[in-house]
This record gives structure tokens, C-alpha cells and sequence, in this order.
């Protein structure tokens, strides 16, 4: 279904769920909403569309039965505490690729801030034309529509900063030890569990938009990842061993990444520094970088104020911007 659930869906499935122990009728409902009795009952079929099970009996009304582990607009709004990210929320169950989708929506002109979330991508998308993974109920799937007043240069700082926020959240909710793996991984005991896709509309000297796309592998179990990603993929719940709530790592995520966001759009990469460098898996170890036809080796040293990884190399420093890193 490529359609976030629309507002009177939303609306009519509070009520359902204040008074999930009796009927509601029509009639109530039309009133309590001041809508027409048609929006209740299209209200209704479009949540049965989104596989919530509501039983509807004569002369009684709409009660429901069960909710579907979904990642729903609705509860993810009334769970946030930020100022901007996440204020406008779309939920779809099914997209192509939600950054594919956030691009679309930013040059329509939709908000900063605005959260495009999906419950399965069937296209979703890695950097340098690589597939992502994104299989339904399992993980977040989600880009954001930033539109920060910095130049294109400093705009792969934004994913160091997402990366710090994920491996933040996955920390404190669980008290793993994530990492982030410069420039856009997030990684529990050496495995992936996130990335970060960062894509831009700019000029040469102005950035219009970015749209952050995270991926974060929460449920899956060592079965749900096909063969060729095992080795080197992993979950929340693999690493924790326990079933983790999306729209709670969601949330905390928004909150942690916000903070983050607003002081890299005020002073720069700078003020956080030091715990980039803290949450890195690569400074102090021995990696070869490469990007396109250019291969870097050395030890990885720090990262600077731009968010360029520095190298000690046997014919001296070297600044990378980006690039494909290996530890070896
Ligand atoms: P990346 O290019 O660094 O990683 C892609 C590579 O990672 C793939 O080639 C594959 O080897 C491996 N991979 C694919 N899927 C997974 C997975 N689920 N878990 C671990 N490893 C995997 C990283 O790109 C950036 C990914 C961003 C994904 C988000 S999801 C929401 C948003 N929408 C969208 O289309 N992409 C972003």
C-alpha cells in the first residue's frame, strides 16, 4: 500500500482504542469526530487495509481486536518529544525507497523535520547504487527532510552525526556497545546494524535539502537475513537477545538526534567531537580506504571538523572526505 494512513483513520482508531473493551457505533463515532458517517466507514476499511482486526456487529458498531505491529504516525507523534524532527509524520507500510520518497516530498516543499517512515522498502537503497535490505516488520526504515543553512561541503557531517545519534540510542536503550564506522555505519560488535544515506539537493555554494535516510536492523533474527548479508549484518534484538520496540528506539532516536542536529546546524562538527571520536570503531587501527580509483592505507587517526577521516600513512597525513573503509 503506497499511502500513509490519512488523518480520519488515525482519529477513528484512538476512539477504537480508548473503549477496546465495548462497541462503537457509527453514530458515536460520527459525532465525537464531527464527520460524516461515510469518512467512519472508509475510516474503518482503511484500517482493515493496514491489518488491524475490528469486529463490526449489527446495532452494536466497531470494536477493536488487535493492533498490528505497525509504526504508526499517530502513536509515533504522541510518543515524540522534540521541537521539529517528526513533527509531520507519514507511515507507510509499503514503499519503494522512503528517501526516494522524502526527495520527492522536499521539492513539493514539505517541512524540515518531516518524518517519512515505512514498514517494509522493496527498493531500498545503500550508498553508490547498492540495495538495502529493509524486509517487512522488522526494522526502521526511515528518511528525514532536513533543510540546514550550511554549504554542500559540510553536509556529510550530518551522517557522522546520525551515525552518533543511532549508536547513542542503541546504547542507552540497551547498553550494547555500538559503534559508528566512519563515514555512515552503525556497528555492534564489529557487525552492521545501521547505515546512514545521505542524499542532497544543493548548489554550489547552498544546500536546498538533505534527506537522511537510516536504516536500522531491530527484530530480525539470524534467519531473517539472507545468506549473503550473515556474516557481516546484525540486529538489536541478535546483540541483545531481546525483542526491541520500534517506535520506542524511534522516538528516542528523533530526540537524540535532534540535540545533535541543532548544534551542528549552530557551531559545526566541532562540540561534538570528541565523542565521535569516542564511539568511532576505526581511530587507533590499521584500514585502507578507497574511493574510486584512489586507495588510502594507514592507520586511522582522527576525525577532523569537517567529518574527513585522517590517516597516519608511511609518506605522511592524509585527509579522506569519503570512502569505503577496511580495517585490515
Ligand atoms: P551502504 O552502501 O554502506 O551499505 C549497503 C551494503 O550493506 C549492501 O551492499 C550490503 O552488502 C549490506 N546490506 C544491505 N542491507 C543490509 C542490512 N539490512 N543490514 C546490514 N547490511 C546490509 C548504507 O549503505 C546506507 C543504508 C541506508 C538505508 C536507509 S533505510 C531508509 C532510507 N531509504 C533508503 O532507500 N535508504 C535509507
Amino acid at each position: 500500500m503506497k499511502r500513509s494512513m490519512q488523518a480520519a483513520g488515525e482519529e477513528v482508531l484512538s476512539l477504537l482504542q480508548k473503549k477496546r473493551r465495548t462497541f462503537l457505533s457509527t453514530k458515536e463515532i460520527s459525532e465525537k469526530l464531527r464527520v460524516h458517517p461515510y469518512v467512519v466507514y472508509q475510516a474503518i476499511k482503511e484500517l482493515r487495509r493496514w491489518d488491524f482486526e475490528i469486529l463490526s456487529e449489527k446495532g452494536k458498531g466497531y470494536r477493536l481486536l488487535k493492533i498490528p505491529d505497525l509504526i504508526l504516525a499517530g502513536e509515533v507523534k504522541g510518543k515524540l518529544k522534540t521541537k521539529i524532527l517528526g513533527k509531520d509524520v507519514l507511515s507507510y507500510r509499503s514503499v519503494g525507497s522512503t528517501n526516494q520518497l522524502g526527495f520527492r516530498l522536499a521539492e513539493a516543499g514539505a517541512k524540515e523535520g518531516t518524518l517519512i517512515v515505512a514498514d517494509e522498502q522493496t527498493k531500498g537503497r545503500g550508498r553508490m547504487g547498492r540495495n538495502w535490505y529493509s524486509p517487512p516488520g522488522l526494522g526502521l526504515w526511515m528518511s528525514l527532510i532536513l533543510r540546514p543553512n550550511i554549504p554542500p561541503f559540510k553536509a556529510p557531517g550530518l551522517s557522522i552525526c546520525a551515525g552518533l545519534a543511532l549508536a547513542q540510542t542503541i546504547r542507552k536503550l540497551t547498553g550494547l556497545d555500538a559503534k559508528v564506522k566512519w563515514p555512515n555505519d552503525c556497528l555492534i560488535n564489529g557487525l552492521k546494524v545501521g547505515g546512514i544515506l545521505l542524499e542532497l539537493s544543493a548548489e554550489l555554494d547552498r544546500t536546498n535539502f538533505v534527506i537522511a535516510g537510516i536504516g536500522v536492523n531491530v527484530n530480525h533474527l539470524p534467519k531473517d537475513f539472507p545468506r549473503k548479508l550473515s556474516a557481516r549484518a546484525t540486529s538489536v534484538r541478535i546483540e541483545w537477545g531481546e525483542e526491541v520496540s520500534r517506535v520506542k528506539l524511534l522516538t528516542s532516536f528523533l530526540r537524540r538526534f535532534e540535540s545533535v542536529y541543532l548544534d551542528f546546524k549552530k557551531n559545526g562538527l566541532s562540540p561534538q567531537r570528541q565523542l565521535i571520536k569516542k564511539f568511532s570503531s576505526l581511530l587507533g587501527r590499521s584500514v585502507t580506504v578507497k574511493f574510486g580509483r584512489e586507495k588510502v592505507e594507514g592507520l586511522a587517526q582522527d576525525i577532523d571538523d569537517d567529518g574527513s577521516l585522517v590517516i597516519r600513512t608511511a609518506r605522511g597525513e592524509k585527509v579522506v572526505r569519503a570512502g569505503e573503509v577496511t580495517v585490515v
